[in-house]
């Protein structure tokens, strides 16, 4: 580090400290000059083709680096973060916004600058209900404190965070921080004890325990601490939606993605005739409660979260999730192994070899897709056909499966795939998008374009919001009908692939694998009614709730 810094010298080398080499953002007056620092720095600036894709581009950033970054101006920038910002939040991604700002002397000598909406705090205002930290750097001499407090909130929550930069701060000189030694506070050992005794007894004397890993085990990086723990106990796991790919899915104790009714009736079964389920780290959210289908008694459940440690009925103060899970690993707990694991699911059947002109289904599609990963294939699925029929996809590697399955909002992907592959250029993101969803991002192919990476994109025609259609169907839910295979053309760079049957989706793949020097665009012809198992059981589900509201009214 400098000896002497700016708010933005110290900003940046800050963000690069941290691990964060890539930011994501578009530019506009107020945030200009952070740009131009930007640019004469060690980070890249990513700018994207809307603000929007910038959010979800971080979003994806921080899922794979543990930090993003997005930059904007104030106002007309930042409330279009507002959604991925929210997504971000629910579903506890450390990204940092940045957003510029009318100076502070300017807001006293004109009050209406552009941009402003109701007050100059009116940004600041909604971004304190999105992030766990906020501030306004309008003092030198406590901006680097300020800045450390808020990006320390980010580490420590896994959940975004506002900085916002007055434009005639940004080259302010400010005083260096002295930071005292972090104390750390000592955990309650004896509550600890307890409840790690109360656990083992509980593990030791069921016959089928079962291990449902949610997300936090990789916000908080404990993806190797839960590959010790399988090793340790024999116990076999389960992933939620949300947390799919928490491990890698070919793991021998791997039983699959477990979502109440809408998984596989076997594994259904097999979760919910457990004796001990054991949730670690698990957000309990709708979706991944199988839209409430999911019965996971609390008389059989240890449920461990950054936030509480529930033993059957018993609730443990002031535990850290961390230092439990360690903890685990050092009791006795009893090696299951061979004949004492109640024999688990087994995978799926082979896919069937393509047949010449033979209509493409969703089924005939993912089992397709599944067989098409690699090692280097990260996925990531939009909400939709697209993430309800992924589910039962088989990620090779940690952290290969990426989707917004709590906050589900339309238009992740494709910008996601931006934030993935400069964090990972070793990955080749495949890109599952309903039509509908790449209507709201497909912009994004230019920015995709203009920096050289290469997803491929499959896009699930099938000429609407397929999803909403069970639920309630009306022309508000059809949409324009594009030719997605000749976005090449439009962009000038990638590839195209117009598929309807087998054998062309076979042909589409092959191509796609070795064409590397862009991005590949398939457009997946669906049947409209044709749907996954697992979006039927959804949207019923669902369907059933606004047809009974609509009733009511
Ligand atoms: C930003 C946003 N707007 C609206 C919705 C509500 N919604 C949920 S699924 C869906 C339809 C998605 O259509 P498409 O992307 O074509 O996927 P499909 O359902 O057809 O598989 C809509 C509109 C949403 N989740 N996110
Ligand atoms: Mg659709």
């Amino acid at each position: 580090m400098r000896t002497s810094h700016t708010v933005s010298s110290y900003l940046i080398d800050k963000l690069y400290s941290l691990g964060v080499r890539h930011i994501f953002g578009v530019p506009g007056d107020y945030v200009l000059g952070f740009f131009h620092a930007l640019e004469r720095s060690s980070l890249r600036i990513i700018n994207t083709c809307d603000e929007q894709g910038a959010g979800f581009a971080a979003d994806a950033y921080a899922r794979v680096n543990g930090l993003g970054v997005v930059c904007i101006t104030y106002c007309v920038g930042g409330l279009k973060v507002a959604n991925p910002t929210a997504q971000a939040f629910a579903e506890k991604s450390p990204v940092i916004v940045i957003s510029g700002a009318p100076g502070t002397n300017e807001r006293i000598k004109t009050p209406l600058l552009h941009h402003r909406v109701r007050d100059f705090d009116t940004q600041l205002k909604v971004f304190e209900q999105l992030t766990v930290a906020s501030t306004v750097i309008n003092n030198p001499q406590t901006a680097c404190r300020e800045i450390d407090r808020v990006l320390h909130e980010a580490l420590r929550y896994k959940r975004p965070v506002y900085i916002e930069l007055p434009r005639d701060m940004l080259s302010a000189n400010v005083t260096l921080p002295h930071h005292p030694r972090e104390k750390i506070e000592p955990g309650d050992t004896d509550g600890l004890q307890e409840a790690l005794n109360e656990a083992t007894d509980m593990i030791n004397a069921a016959k089928k325990p079962v291990i449902i890993a949610g997300v936090e085990l990789h916000r908080f990086g404990l993806q190797d601490t839960l590959l010790k723990l399988l090793e340790h106990t024999g116990i076999p796991i389960v992933a939620t939606l949300l947390s799919k790919s928490v491990i890698r899915e070919n793991h021998p104790q791997y039983l699959g993605v477990y979502e109440g009714a809408m998984c596989r009736e076997e594994l259904r079964r097999y979760v919910e005739s457990s004796d001990c389920l054991i949730l670690l780290g698990a957000l309990m959210t709708d979706i991944d409660l199988g839209v409430f289908t999911a019965h996971l008694e609390q008389r059989r459940s240890i449920y461990v979260s950054s936030e509480k440690l529930l033993i059957r009925y018993h609730a443990y103060e002031g535990m850290s999730m961390e230092d439990f899970i360690h903890g685990l690993l050092k009791v006795n707990i009893r090696r299951r192994e061979g004949i004492d694991i109640v024999k688990p699911p087994q995978p799926q059947q082979p896919t069937p070899a393509p047949v010449s002109g033979k209509q493409l289904t969703v089924k005939y599609l993912f089992q397709s897709l599944n067989d098409f990963l690699d090692d280097n294939t990260v996925v990531i699925a939009d909400p939709g056909e697209a993430m309800f029929a992924a589910a039962d996809m088989t990620i090779h590697g940690e952290t290969e499966f990426l989707a917004p399955a709590y906050y589900t909002s339309m238009g992740f992907a494709l910008p996601a795939s931006i934030g993935v592959q400069m964090a990972k250029p070793e990955l080749r993101p495949l890109v599952l998008v309903g039509d509908g969803a790449f209507q709201m991002s497909g912009m994004e192919l230019g920015t995709i374009a203009r920096f050289h990476l290469n997803p491929i994109i499959v896009v699930l025609n099938n000429q609407g919001y397929g999803t909403e259609r069970p639920m309630l169907d009306g022309t508000f839910n059809d949409i324009p009908l594009l030719r997605y295979s000749r976005m090449p053309e439009v962009f000038n760079a990638g590839r195209g692939f117009n598929v309807e049957t087998e054998d062309q989706l076979e042909e589409a793949l092959k191509e796609a694998r070795k064409y590397i020097e862009g991005f590949c665009i398939l457009d997946v012809h669906l049947n409209p009614e044709d749907r996954s198992p697992a979006l039927q059981r959804l949207s019923d589900a669902l369907g059933k709730r606004v047809k009974a509201k609509l009733k009511s009214q």
